[in-house]
């Protein structure tokens, strides 16, 4: 299953978008090892967690419609946001994935949500920290947290995920907000 995926998505993605994808996919099985989570489960989502990446924005939207996968403003403003849903969506009718957790890792990987779950946490973060990432601020403080405490982790990517959209001016999804304010509350009070 794992060598039919992979080569589907090595045909689909590009060179760069493919190298991100297996470092996601390593990287969220070693995070697995050390959280005591399923390697196999964080593999196969990290794997699969941008497969819809290389569709057009237009057909993205198209997609959703056809489907009834409801569209936010804020994701109609930045179709780049579907992926992640539409991602979700594709790897259980594409790639007939079942797994629950499989599935929301994915559906969640860009913006997060409040109180998410091991593989969630895993696959948000190692998209955020794998090798092939280019450098960002803090990157080595989040990489250690990712292993020590994952729920600072979390919370600083957010942090710098926010400060980024700020600058930039984008607009920004509510569920990123509430995901960023969860774990400051979760880390005040521990
Ligand atoms: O698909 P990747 O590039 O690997 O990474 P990703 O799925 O985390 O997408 C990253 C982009 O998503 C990054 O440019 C920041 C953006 N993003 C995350 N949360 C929000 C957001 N963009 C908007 N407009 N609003 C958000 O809440
Ligand atoms: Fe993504
Ligand atoms: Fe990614």
């Amino acid at each position: 299953m794992i060598r039919k995926i992979s080569e589907e998505l090595e045909t689909n993605l590009t060179a760069k978008r493919y190298l991100h994808t297996q470092g996601v996919a390593y990287t969220a099985s070693a995070l697995a090892m050390c959280h005591n989570g399923d390697l196999n489960l964080a593999y196969l989502a990290g794997l699969l967690h941008d497969n819809a990446k290389w569709i057009e924005h237009t057909k993205k939207i198209e997609l959703c419609v056809i489907h009834n996968i409801p569209i936010n403003e804020n994701q109609r403003n930045n179709p780049d946001l579907l992926h992640a849903k539409l991602g979700s969506f594709l790897a259980k009718e594409k790639y007939d994935i079942q797994f629950p957790d499989v599935l929301s890792a994915i559906e969640f990987h860009t913006t997060g949500k409040p109180d998410m779950n091991l593989l969630e946490k895993i696959v948000f973060i190692a998209d955020y920290i794998e090798p092939n990432r280019k450098p960002v601020f803090n990157m080595d403080e989040i990489r250690h947290a990712a292993f020590h405490n994952i729920d600072f982790s979390v919370l600083l990517i957010l942090e710098n995920t926010v400060k980024d959209l700020k600058e930039k001016n984008n607009i920004i999804d509510p569920i990123t907000f509430d995901t960023l304010n969860f774990y400051k509350q979760k880390m005040e009070n521990r």
